[in-house]
């Protein structure tokens, strides 16, 4: 059953639906606990910053607002496939909800903390790619003194499907060379660098050249430390990977979106179900996956 059409003149003081770069729609949120800012181009979160803090999420100043691209930074949707399309090499990587124009279907402000949830469901553009099944997709952006995201996709459809997600979150850090990410310890993942070769670390993820790295059936806390005294922490609940990405110098200079220098500036620690972690609904069934998101100055 699809929402009631929302009114957007029934939004909260907190929250106003305008014009953005690129001329892009964007939810701005101007809470009591923290400010934010979600495009529907991709139901694309591009800022939040808590009350009285410091931004926590990176956006490239090269980042292209336009419809044919996804944003470069804060959060990029994956979905409903992680990486190339297995099945069509033509077909956008990460998957087609980063590139899709969601709808704004809710908005609340509960004594300073702003929740606004945005809606994807399957149409004529999306039933004619690798994945055309019915679906509906349910993304909420709760904005505090921390940061909640869920997103919640129904299989619409009358037979089981499979698919690949990912919060594919940016962050921003002092220092690339004097951050680390802990709680991935002794878990094992593939090395995308590496021909997917297994590896394990017994220490902190550091980093000292291009990284990038998908830890399966992985542990649902971790945190991000890069010396200049801040810690982000990232819980997660119906997520069982954990992706590791620092373009570092070569490959930052090969994106047009991305600023040869800007990659000291950033790690992405994304909150995934990808691969062997791929979620199966039946039809009807409905899968949240979730991440908190806390910065501790
Ligand atoms: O999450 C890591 C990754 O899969 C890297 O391999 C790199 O491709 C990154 O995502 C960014 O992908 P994008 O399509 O947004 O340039």
């Amino acid at each position: 059953m699809s929402p009631a059409p929302f009114d957007p003149a029934a939004l909260p003081a907190s929250v106003h639906l305008e014009t953005g770069r690129g001329g892009l729609p964007v939810v701005r949120v101007v809470g009591r606990q923290g400010s934010a800012e979600l495009y529907l181009h991709g139901a694309h979160l591009t800022s939040w910053t808590p009350a009285g803090g410091l931004p926590v999420l990176w956006l490239s100043a090269a980042s292209l607002f336009t419809e044919a691209k996804a944003i470069r930074g804060g959060v990029p949707i994956c979905f409903p496939w992680f990486g190339a399309n297995p099945l069509d090499p033509a077909a956008p990587a990460h998957g087609f909800a980063r590139l899709s124009a969601w709808e704004l279907v809710g908005a609340r402000d509960e004594d300073g903390t702003v929740a606004v949830t945005l809606r994807l469901a399957d149409s004529p553009a999306t039933r004619t790619t690798a994945w055309p099944h019915r679906f509906e997709a349910l993304y909420t952006v709760t904005v505090g003194a921390r940061l909640t995201l869920a997103l919640t996709v129904t299989n619409r459809g009358p037979d089981a499907v499979t698919f690949e997600e990912a919060l594919h979150s940016y962050l921003a850090v002092d220092d690339i060379r004097a951050t680390e990410v802990t709680g991935l310890e002794g878990a094992p993942y593939l090395d995308q660098l590496a021909g997917m070769s297994v590896e394990t670390d017994t220490v902190p993820v550091r980093f000292s050249a291009e990284t990038d790295r998908i830890y399966l059936d992985s542990p649902a806390a971790t945190a991000v430390t890069d010396g200049s005294g801040r810690t982000v922490s990232i819980a997660t609940g119906g997520s069982h990977s954990t992706i590791v990405w620092n373009p570092w110098i070569v490959k930052a200079g090969s994106m047009v979106d991305f600023g040869d220098d800007e990659w000291t500036g950033m790690v992405c620690v994304e909150t995934a179900n990808v691969r062997t972690d791929a979620v199966r609904l039946g039809p009807g069934q409905s899968h949240t996956m979730s991440l908190l998101l806390s910065a501790i100055a």
